[in-house]
C-alpha cells in the first residue's frame, strides 16, 4: 500500500522534472521543519528526494514548538523552510523578522485566502491549506455512555461530557490557540473567557500537540475531541471509530502556512523547495497521505473526504489581528492565568 502511495505520487510529480534539473544545480540539501502529520512530511520527502536528487533533512514539531525553535535559532538558523502548521505563528515570526520576503511564481495559482495570508505578511509566508476547527468523537464511546454528539460550543459544557473532552494546550499548540480566537470572535472576549472557564471543567487532559486530542478520542482515550475536522477522516481510515462535526454556531479556520528561515544556510534550494511544494501536483500529496486539507493551489484536485467548506458557518476569522504577537500573548497569558489555574 505504502509502496503504491510513493508510485502513484512518483506520478503526481512527474511534471516536476524541469524542476528536478535546476533544483540539482541549486543545492542538494533542504532543512525542513515540518507541522502536517508524519505520513505527509515523510511522503514530501521521498517524492521531492526521488524527484529532485535535493536531500530533505525533515524535522516534525507542532506549530507553537516549531516556532520556538526558529526563535531559538534566530542568530544561527538550522532551518531553510517551515512547511505546514497554523497559520498564526507564521505570521507571528513574519512580523518578528524571523522569516524572508519571498514572492513566488505560482502564487496567482492560489486560492485567495493562501495570497491574503502572504500579502498579509509582506510575502513573509504564505497559505497553502486550510481547515476548519469543530469537534471529533468516538462513536462507539458515546453510544455506550449514551452521549448525544456535540453540536455547539454549548453542548461541550454540560455536565455529561465531564471529564470526556481533550483539547491542546494553546501555550505550545497553534491548534489550541486557533480555538481561543475562534471563541474571542465568535462570542467577544469576556463571555469567551467565561464559557473557557466552564468549558475547562470538562477538559480531562491539554495536550501538549494540537492533533493529540484526535488521536486520543479514535483511539478511545476520550470521548470527544476539539481538533481540525480533517483529522478525522485519517484515523478512521485506520479503522478508528471516529467522525467529525462542526458546531452549528460557528467556527474558525486555520490557514496552514509555510515560510522561508531568513538566513537560511541553503536559500536557493528553499525557493526551490518552496516553489514545488505550492504546485497543484505537489498540494495532492496531502490527500495520498491521508491528510484531508483544502489545498491552497486552485489546480489541485481537492478528494471527497475534505470537508466542505460551503456546509460550514464560518465566522469572518481576523488573522491579521489574531496573527499578531501582542495579541496571541496577550490571550494565551489571560488563558493560562484565568483559566488553566482553576481546579478542575
Ligand atoms: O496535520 C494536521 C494538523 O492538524 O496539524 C497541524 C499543526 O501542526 C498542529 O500544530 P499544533 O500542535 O501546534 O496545534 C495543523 O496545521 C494541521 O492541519
Amino acid at each position: 500500500m505504502k509502496k503504491q502511495i510513493i508510485a502513484a505520487s512518483l506520478t503526481l510529480a512527474f511534471g516536476f522534472a524541469h524542476t528536478a534539473a535546476s533544483a540539482q544545480s541549486a543545492g542538494s540539501t533542504v532543512n525542513v521543519i515540518c507541522s502536517v502529520q508524519a505520513e505527509w512530511c515523510n511522503l514530501i520527502s521521498t517524492v521531492y528526494a526521488k524527484t529532485t536528487g535535493v536531500k530533505i533533512n525533515m524535522s516534525l514539531k507542532g506549530s507553537g514548538e516549531a516556532l520556538a525553535q526558529i526563535i531559538a535559532e534566530r542568530e544561527n538558523p538550522k532551518t531553510d523552510v517551515w512547511f505546514g502548521g497554523t497559520g498564526d505563528p507564521h505570521l507571528q515570526a513574519a512580523e518578528q523578522n524571523l522569516t524572508l520576503e519571498y514572492q513566488s511564481t505560482v502564487m496567482p495559482q492560489l486560492q485567495g485566502w493562501a495570497q491574503q495570508q502572504a500579502q498579509q505578511s509582506k510575502f513573509k509566508t504564505v497559505g497553502i491549506y486550510s481547515g476548519p476547527l469543530g469537534f471529533g468523537y468516538n462513536t462507539e464511546i458515546l453510544k455506550k455512555k449514551n452521549m448525544p454528539v456535540p453540536q455547539t460550543w454549548e453542548d461541550l459544557t454540560k455536565p455529561i461530557y465531564k471529564g470526556e473532552i481533550q483539547v491542546a494546550n494553546p501555550a505550545s499548540s497553534g491548534t489550541a490557540y486557533t480555538m481561543i480566537a475562534t471563541l474571542v470572535q465568535l462570542m467577544g472576549e469576556d463571555k469567551a473567557f467565561e464559557y473557557m472557564k466552564r468549558l475547562h471543567k470538562n477538559i480531562s487532559q491539554y495536550t501538549r500537540s494540537g492533533t493529540g486530542p484526535i488521536k486520543a478520542a479514535a483511539r478511545g482515550e476520550t470521548a470527544v475531541s476539539i481538533s481540525f475536522i480533517h483529522d478525522a477522516p485519517g484515523e478512521a481510515m485506520q479503522g478508528f471509530p471516529v467522525l467529525a462535526i462542526t458546531p452549528k454556531d460557528g467556527t474558525g479556520a486555520e490557514i496552514g502556512s509555510m515560510s522561508i528561515i531568513k538566513g537560511a544556510k541553503n536559500l536557493d534550494a528553499a525557493k526551490k523547495f518552496y516553489d514545488w511544494a505550492l504546485s497543484a501536483s505537489a498540494q495532492e500529496l496531502g490527500a495520498a497521505a491521508k491528510q484531508f486539507q483544502v489545498p491552497a493551489n486552485k489546480g489541485s484536485k481537492v478528494d471527497s473526504r475534505v470537508p466542505d467548506f460551503k456546509k460550514i458557518k464560518f465566522i469572518n476569522y481576523d488573522y491579521a489581528k489574531y496573527g499578531a504577537s501582542t495579541e496571541r500573548r496577550r490571550l494565551i497569558a489571560k488563558w493560562e492565568k484565568e483559566v488553566n489555574s482553576l481546579p478542575r
